[in-house]
């Protein structure tokens, strides 16, 4: 183990890994106002090197920032000079990093088929675009794999479509989506797990099968190729695509403010440098565009839902105004239906609501667009936890979480199945 250790230190050192000694995540929390402007403030302070994990958002709402080393004690200062209150969540955010890659390296083993695949473990993209061509192969007449595009750095994109229907038919579909932000490591190994989970259910569980009759299946489980190549090789708390810009340094653009509702608007960011930065114009990141063209050209859309990590909430439009969409009550109740059942498996609480009352305006996110372009059952998830470990959720939480939102989507498709429109 310490050879492995000494071995994977090493290998860091030699690629250039982005190193997190000394960063610690903070709590902080802002009672009103007048706190929160403060905090963002601070956010302001560009040489401070600042990473906002959650929010700032409304009073009340806690904020959790990652801090580099060298930046601890002037933030630590900047909080209790204006007495905002804090609370060290991570003490050391390269002691979790080595851990993460400890059990990665120690339960490594390339499977033979997706039967002795480690659901239990991350996995780089070599490793999960090879479990996507297993499952296939095992599964000819339920599974197949469709390219939708490639990313900016020319990575192939692919779905993977569950599928009882003819080839070339156009069946009621639900879209699930994991990974669009590259860090959120436990919604892709989420994904894998559900795409593991459709293929044993079908035939078998009934509720399942019932929708899979009538209905399509689409999982995109790598949904930012190249921010997930790069958590692996370089900076594991990579959220954005990788796209350049020309006349800035600063590389990407947040998949999850360039989609074309009310792009641009309050809620993203015009600058490159920030990790809201909402990307030239809408649409830019192929990673968004191939989406897109999937889902106009398809136009049988009937669900599509989105998975992100973390915070556990359950979210629907809108992000971009505070006004309710026409759908809000049905689209509240099943909410609260999802969350019920997601809650009896482990006892996990989520909330509920539209993204913009339950945590902070958000313009150009993808289902703002995808309700707009008539997608009734448009939702978005953020999975475990709710700031302990954040995006660096440990290993042995994958199955369980993995598990208990499965609970959701079936309530949620379930309910699509049962209330065509
Ligand atoms: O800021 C975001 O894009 C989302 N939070 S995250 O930590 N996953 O980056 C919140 C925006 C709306 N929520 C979702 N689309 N899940
Ligand atoms: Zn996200």
């Amino acid at each position: 183990m310490r050879a492995l250790l000494i071995l994977s230190a090493l290998l860091g050192a030699v690629f250039g890994h982005e190193d997190f000694v000394g960063h610690q995540v903070l709590r902080i929390s802002a009672a009103n106002e007048a706190q929160v402007q403060k905090v963002k403030e601070l956010e302001e302070l560009e040489h401070l090197q600042l990473d906002f994990w959650r929010g700032p958002a409304q009073p009340g709402s806690s904020i959790d920032v990652r801090v580099p080393f060298a930046s601890v004690q002037a933030v630590k200062m900047f909080l209790e000079t204006n007495k905002l209150s804090y609370n060290i969540m991570i003490e050391d955010v390269q002691a979790l990093l080595d851990e993460e890659q400890e059990q990665m390296f120690a339960f490594q083993t390339r499977a033979a088929n997706t039967d002795t695949f480690n659901y239990a473990i991350y996995h780089n993209l070599d490793e999960i675009y090879s479990f996507m061509d297993m499952l296939v192969a095992e599964n000819p007449q339920l599974v197949s794999k469709i390219q939708i595009g490639s990313t900016y750095e020319g990575r192939p994109i692919f779905v993977l479509k569950f599928s009882t229907g003819t080839q070339g038919e156009k069946r009621p579909a639900i879209w699930i989506d994991t990974g669009i932000h590259s860090r959120e490591w436990v919604t892709q190994a989420s994904g894998i797990w559900f795409a593991k989970k459709i293929a044993q259910d079908f035939g078998q569980d009934q509720t399942l099968t019932t929708i899979l009759n009538s209905m399509d299946i689409f999982l995109e489980i790598v949904t930012n190729p190249d921010g997930f190549a790069f958590t692996h090789s370089k900076n594991r708390l990579w959220r954005k695509t990788r796209s350049r810009t020309e006349g800035s340094a600063c590389v990407g653009v947040d998949p999850n403010r360039n989609w074309d509702a009310a792009f641009g608007k309050p809620g993203a960011s015009n600058n490159p440098c920030t990790e809201t930065y909402h990307g030239k114009f809408a649409n830019s990141e192929s990673e968004v565009k191939s989406i897109v063209d999937f889902v106009t050209n398809h136009g049988n859309i009937k669900a599509f839902i989105s998975i992100h990590s973390y915070s556990q909430l359950l979210l629907y439009p809108y992000g971009y105004t505070k006004d309710p969409t026409p759908a809000h009550q049905e689209l509240d109740q099943l909410a609260k239906e999802a969350v019920t059942a997601l809650s009896a498996v482990y006892g996990t609480k989520y909330k509920y609501g539209s993204i913009y009352t339950t945590i902070y305006q958000a313009s150009g996110n993808t289902v703002d667009w995808t309700y707009d372009q008539g997608i009734k059952y448009s939702y978005t998830f953020e999975l475990r936890d709710t700031g302990r470990y954040g995006f660096l959720l440990p290993a042995s939480q994958i199955v369980p979480t993995a598990q208990e939102t499965w609970a959701a989507l079936m309530t949620i498709m379930a309910h699509v199945e049962k209330h065509p429109y």
